[in-house]
């Protein structure tokens, strides 16, 4: 692969969105990405047209419970989704040396569907070597809350279908987290400071990626 491939993780509202948006502007404004090549910004569930139909099947609240998905069928959505978006963006985006900057990726699915709803680890790193086809993330940024404070942010908005699980449920995916970021590919960074601090961390990490090629 020629381009570089960020990821953020972290639970609901950790900020994910807002440091996103202030990375890709430093590295447009600091001439990071190499000349002719460009910068993507992307997202899972639903980083492509496709995936933004599974992205709806995936989130909605309208359907009874009993007729939603199961969390079998909820983890092969997940991993239907990041196939097209590795098939249709990622691989063609880092092919041409373009970087990409991915909302969650593999990471979620361990958290989630690992930690959270206690599926099978192994049946899930399975299905993620099926979706990546060996596409992994150059550095993946945890952004790390307490539960209460991602309840806390999220609290005049309305919850998605996962975030409905509630406190309990969450708990056990930032315990996820907590053990993914123990990779010596991911960085954990406090995100209850500052959106300023947690940028220039985030920046300090980029530069020595870059440093290290
Ligand atoms: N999912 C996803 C799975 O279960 N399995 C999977 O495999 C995948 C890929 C996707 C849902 O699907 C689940 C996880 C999710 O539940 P999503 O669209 O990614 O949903 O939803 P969220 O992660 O909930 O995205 P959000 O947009 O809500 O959160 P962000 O992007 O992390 O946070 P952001 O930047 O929007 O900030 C949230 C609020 O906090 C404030 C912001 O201004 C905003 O109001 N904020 C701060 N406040 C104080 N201090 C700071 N430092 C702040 N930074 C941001």
């Amino acid at each position: 692969m020629k381009g570089k491939f960020i990821v953020f993780e972290g639970i609901d509202g950790s900020g994910k969105t807002t440091q996103i948006n202030q990375l890709s502007k430093w590295l447009i404004s600091n001439h990071l990405i190499p000349e002719n090549n460009q910068l993507v910004i992307t997202r899972e569930p639903g980083g492509t047209e496709l995936g933004q139909s599974i992205r709806s099947l995936l989130l909605d609240t309208s359907r009874d419970k009993n007729k939603s998905p199961d969390s079998i069928t909820e983890l092969l959505l997940y991993a239907a989704d990041r196939s097209q978006h590795v098939n249709e963006i990622i691989r063609p985006t880092l092919n041409k040396g373009d970087w990409v900057i991915s909302d969650r990726f593999c990471g979620s699915t361990l958290a989630y569907q690992g930690y959270g709803r206690k599926l099978d680890i192994k049946l899930i790193k399975n299905l993620e070597t099926i979706a990546t086809q060996g596409i992994s993330p150059d550095i993946t940024f945890l952004l790390d809350i307490p539960v209460e404070e991602s309840i806390k942010r999220r609290m005049n908005r309305k919850d998605d279908r996962i975030e409905k699980e509630g406190r309990e449920f969450l708990l056990n995916v930032s315990l996820g987290f907590q053990a993914l970021s123990m990779d010596s590919k991911w960085k954990k960074i406090s995100a209850i400071n500052s959106k300023e601090t947690i940028i220039s961390e985030i920046q300090s990490e980029i530069k020595k990626l870059l440093k290290n090629k």
